[in-house]
């Protein structure tokens, strides 16, 4: 069994049975016995089934949102907003199955066709941090192409899933078309990735932990999507509508308390406009709400766990003190919690610039030239994504398209849309997430060759 922490109180709440090597053997062999019917089963009917999920994962909503805020320490309007990206994923891929088109391909001597085959059982590996939309994002679009899937949550947050795949069966999804394993990453996890019957393996979690992964599939040349964080810039030009930036940029670095792959945790503010971006900014920094989750108000919650805390407290200690030139407050319990924290004064090698910290925690650099800039913001192995305010649309289009990163957004801070490609360039991962191009990432292309 293991302990199950509510991050904003330190206090154990629950404990999960944790899925041994051979569970995760068995619930594969059901997962491969439940694909021949679930792959075969009529398009329309695999999107009913599909919609009928979503509907219910909007009738439980709220249920699952509470059980988020206990388990991951999520915020109640966060946990709402992950509920209904769920239901939103669902829905946008329920609507795949009767589109999986294939092409006729004009050859000599006969008629060339080409098929979307689904691969077979899939497993998702999920990180703690968005515990939801992650597994979603996997499971979703892997069922509509006719896959079956067998996802591990991360060890501290098993809940959603769980209920997830409760909720699924009562949508009428067929036995082991969606099983959930709660297991440690090194057993559960390894076994799920080395295993010959699982034919892909969707991994969000440490760079590291990633890079194992990729190289374990490489050894079945098993296909593989990575999502392995990031350090993304936010720019601002002195042409920007600098208030509305300085305003949006506690939100795109403290969300969930930092730990968001797309957070914004590298401004760069154009020279000129520094100090006054900097006084609207550190203003937005005193208003960010930290404290009760199951308050609507509140913006910041606490950080996963007590080695997230000594992990970023780590961070943060080796600054020297005179570069923080913000620490917000947080309650005084014994949860996990971390002050907003802002740093200025930082060089491009800095461990802080550097390494993805994944807590409430930005710098902030001036900038001279574009140029300057783009160096600046490229010097990172990540590249997940990155905003870009300014008024002048060419020059963000400009610096948007020279910035290396999968996902950049222009006078925003958002990155996640389920109907657009999301996933990194460099470091950040490998292959794509959400949107049209997740359907290609679970399915074969076969091509077929009629003579005539
Ligand atoms: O991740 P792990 P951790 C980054 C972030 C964070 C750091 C460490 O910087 O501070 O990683 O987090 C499973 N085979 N991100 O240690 O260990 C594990 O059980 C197969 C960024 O929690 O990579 C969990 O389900 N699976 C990131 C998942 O991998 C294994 C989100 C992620 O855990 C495994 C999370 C193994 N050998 C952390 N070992 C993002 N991209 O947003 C572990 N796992």
């Amino acid at each position: 069994m293991y302990d199950l922490i509510n991050p904003a109180t330190g206090a154990v709440f629950r404990s999960v049975e944790m899925t041994s090597a051979e569970g995760v053997d068995d619930a594969v062999a059901r997962a491969r016995a439940a694909f021949p019917a679930w792959r075969d089963l009529a398009p329309a009917d695999r999107a009913r089934l599909l919609r009928r999920f979503a509907d219910l994962v909007e009738a439980h909503s709220e249920e699952l949102a509470r059980i988020e805020v206990e388990n991951a320490g999520h915020t109640i309007s966060n946990a709402r907003w992950e509920a209904g990206n769920v239901r939103d994923v669902l829905t946008y891929y329920a609507a795949a199955p009767e589109r999986l088109f294939g092409r006729q391909i004009p050859v000599a001597g006969g008629l060339d066709l080409t098929v979307a085959e689904p691969l077979g059982v899939v497993g998702v590996i999920v990180p703690w941090n968005f515990p939801m939309p992650i597994a979603a994002w996997g499971f979703a679009p892997a069922l509509a192409a006719g896959n079956t899937v067998v996802l591990k949550p991360a060890e501290t947050t098993p809940l959603t899933a769980l209920r997830l795949a409760e909720i699924g069966l009562e949508a009428g999804l067929p036995e082991g078309v969606l099983q959930v394993v709660p297991g440690f990453g090194p057993e559960a996890g390894a076994r799920l990735v080395e295993h010959p019957d699982v034919r892909k393996i969707v991994f969000t979690g440490s760079s590291k932990v990633g890079q194992a992964v990729m190289a374990q599939c490489a050894a079945q040349v098993k296909r593989v999507t990575l999502e392995l964080g990031g350090k993304s810039p936010n720019i601002v030009f002195a042409d920007a509508d600098l208030e509305k930036a300085a305003a949006s940029a506690p939100y795109g670095v403290f969300d969930n308390a930092g730990q968001d792959c797309c957070a914004r945790s590298r401004i760069y503010v154009e020279a000129s406009a520094y100090n006054e971006f900097m006084d609207h900014f550190l203003n937005a920094c005193r208003g960010v709400v930290v404290g009760d989750l199951l308050d609507e108000k509140t913006e910041m919650g606490p950080l996963i766990s007590a080695a997230q805390h000594e992990r970023v407290s780590g961070f943060v200690s080796r600054v020297p003190a005179e570069r923080i030139a913000y620490q917000g407050e947080v309650p005084d319990n014994a949860g996990f919690w971390f002050p907003p924290t802002v740093v200025t004064d930082v060089s491009a090698g800095d461990e802080i610039q550097r390494e993805e910290v994944f807590g409430p925690v930005v710098t902030v650099t001036p900038f001279f030239s574009e140029e300057q800039l783009i160096e600046l913001a490229n010097m990172t192995r990540y590249g997940l994504s990155g905003s870009i305010w300014s008024r002048d649309l060419s020059r963000a289009l400009r610096v948007s398209r020279a910035v290396q990163a999968g996902n950049l957004s222009v006078n925003s801070n958002s990155s996640v849309r389920y109907s657009t490609p999301f996933g990194g360039y460099k470091q950040s991962g490998l292959g794509r997430e959400l949107g049209p191009d997740a359907l290609a990432a679970f399915t074969e292309t076969k091509n077929i060759f009629i003579a005539l």
